[in-house]
């Protein structure tokens, strides 16, 4: 169905969007205190339990497997520190997805394997990307309360592997973020990076400037291999051998107001920034081969030794 690579799905029903982008004005992320009680009181509003926690200093644990994902059941709303591991013999991402009121997670993955690339009000909330077996990868992502899965798009595992179903808990707890080194704004169609990613522990502060909705994974170059091999490569579902190993990425959210943070050791050498978001983003199957990838949302970037 989907040439390129992570099979994608773009909410149809637009009056979720325009709810997301409502909340994320009602509550901006800059103001810590000021969600967390903007969330508190609608939620004490509504009826529903709330509590604020303390700060929470577990992360949240995701490993992926070849056979689908670890992770705990729930996890407080809030800034989620995530650590996420592939002990697979394949690439996976660990992407969070959350459910719309009244749909189960086996009504979604129904839904995915009989060719909806977005099942009807579901909402991507980031989650970490593209990770080759034996990498992991840090991120920050906030999380609001409701039921999520934890899913897959590389290769086809959405269909064949099964979502872990996570809950994000009322409770409200924010994780730290680290301070930034560089910072990476994804607009329509190009990476902008400000400042320069040494090799070693790095932190990169991601944005999306929009309008469109993007995610960036990063690819670390083999030896001989360039910005050509990984379009090939990815473009076809990442079979054959692998010009490059992906290090872990970021975003694809619906709410294109979120700040995410990934961390990451990096090794001095070649990497690829990568953007495989659909440009048409609708529920069509069949209409989401061009990816903002093709419209040149690629980028070399060397890290010196
Ligand atoms: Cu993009």
């Amino acid at each position: 169905m989907l040439r390129g690579g992570k099979l994608r799905r773009v909410d149809p029903d637009l009056s979720n969007y325009y709810v997301a982008v409502f909340r994320q004005r009602e509550y901006p992320i800059t103001g810590t205190i000021l969600l967390a009680t903007a969330v508190a009181a609608s939620f004490a509003a509504s009826g529903c339990h709330s509590k604020i926690a303390g700060k929470s200093d577990a992360p949240f644990r995701i490993i992926a497997t070849d056979a689908g994902f670890d992770a705990p059941d729930t996890v407080p709303a809030g800034l989620r520190h995530i650590v996420f591991e592939n002990r697979g013999s394949e690439i996976h991402e660990g992407m969070l997805v959350k459910l719309p009121q009244g749909m189960s997670v086996g009504e979604y993955v129904s839904a995915v394997r009989s060719g909806s690339l977005f099942p009807a009000g579901a909402l991507d909330y980031s989650g970490a990307g593209l990770t080759s077996p034996g990498e992991s990868v840090e991120v920050w992502v906030k999380l609001d309360p409701g039921q999520y899965i934890l899913i897959c798009w590389n290769a086809g595992h959405a269909r064949s592997t099964p979502p872990r179903p996570v809950t994000v808990e009322y409770t409200i707890s924010d994780d730290l973020p680290p301070k930034e080194n560089v910072i990476v704004k994804l607009m329509d169609f190009r990476f902008e990076v400000a400042g320069p990613l040494r090799r070693g522990l790095q932190v990169i502060r991601i944005e999306n400037t929009g309008p469109s909705m993007h995610e960036m994974d990063i690819f670390r170059l083999h030896e001989g291999k360039s910005l050509a091999d990984v379009r090939r490569w990815r473009k076809d579902d990442g079979r054959g051998p692998a010009p490059a190993d992906a290090m872990g990425g970021i975003l694809d959210s619906h709410d294109l107001k979120r700040v995410v943070w990934m961390r990451k050791n990096f090794a001095a050498g070649r990497y690829i920034l990568h953007c495989e978001v659909p440009l048409v983003t609708n529920a069509q199957a069949t209409k989401q081969e061009i990816t903002h990838a093709d419209l040149g949302m690629v980028r070399e970037i060397e890290i010196d030794e």
